[in-house]
């Protein structure tokens, strides 16, 4: 099974560009962290890439919470991501027609493509999302991930729905490199998904919103995801970013360092 193999030997085999360059990067700087930075102005947002960036694989953004956007916080980020190594990934969630969601990735004031790396959308609209992502994506050297199980209590990204949406990207794998889900996808030798999971904590459950959280151990070794996505967790509390995600950084990597020993 590829996924209990290390992200070495994976970025090997990897056939789609974008995961085999995730996983280099992921075995280069010895991290499965990736950190979520929801933060709402662009000062807080590249101070928060700036310090977690020796520490991460990926940097996740929310780009339309932030107040004052604008060109040269794009410029800014891309620059982070080659000083210290990492990948973009606006987590956009694309759930619309694929005529719409092209122009949605590809233009508007955002132009989510033409900067973030990797991006993600809901599988409700059905395979035409992926088709439309695609014509702007694949030219770029982008890769998308699908939106196949998500945190949050009650969520409704279970059962048929999941089953449904990691055929889809069984079926587009030249675009589509993985998950954001709780558990790895990955069936046979065949297929090797990347599977980035969010709710993850160290000192909390959950808040008050409906977000759950479970450790890097439980996330990482027991269930078999590739990706820790924290956010509050090293955000938080401003003075710690560094230390916590030092922290994170340690219990992720230890997690799939115990991982590839229990399969060897
Ligand atoms: P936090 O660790 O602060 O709860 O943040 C989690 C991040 O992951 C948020 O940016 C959220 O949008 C994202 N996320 C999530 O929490 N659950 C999902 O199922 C999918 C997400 O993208």
């Amino acid at each position: 099974m590829n996924t209990n193999k290390t992200y070495a030997e994976r970025a090997a085999r990897h056939p789609n560009a974008c995961a085999k360059q995730l996983f280099e990067l992921m075995e280069r700087k010895k991290t499965n962290l990736s950190v979520a930075a929801d933060v709402t102005t662009k000062k807080e947002l590249l101070a928060v890439a700036d310090a977690v960036g020796p520490f991460v694989c990926v940097l996740k953004t929310h780009i339309d919470i932030v107040e004052d956007f604008d060109q040269d916080l794009v410029d800014q980020l891309v620059a982070l991501s080659k000083k210290h190594d990492f990948l973009i990934f606006e987590d956009r969630k694309f759930a619309d027609i694929g005529n719409t969601v092209k122009h949605q990735y590809g233009k508007g004031i955002y132009k989510i493509a033409s900067w973030s790396h990797i991006t993600n959308a809901h599988t409700v609209p059905g395979e035409g999302i992926i088709s439309g992502l695609r014509e702007v994506g694949l030219p770029l050297g982008r890769g998308i991930i699908l939106l196949a199980e998500m945190s949050t209590k009650g969520a409704l990204t279970q059962g048929a729905y999941t089953t449904e949406s990691v055929a889809m990207a069984r079926r587009n794998q030249d675009f589509v490199f993985g998950f954001i889900a709780q558990h790895k996808m990955n069936e046979s030798d065949d297929e090797d998904f990347v599977v980035m999971a969010p709710g993850v904590g160290l000192d909390v459950v959950g808040d008050s919103l409906g977000q759950q959280y479970r450790t890097p151990h439980q996330v990482i070794l027991e269930s078999g995801c590739d990706v820790i996505i924290v956010g509050r967790g090293i955000y938080g509390k401003p003075d710690e970013i560094e230390a916590q995600a030092t922290r994170y950084r340690e219990a992720g990597w230890n997690a799939y360092l115990e991982r590839v020993r229990q399969h060897q």
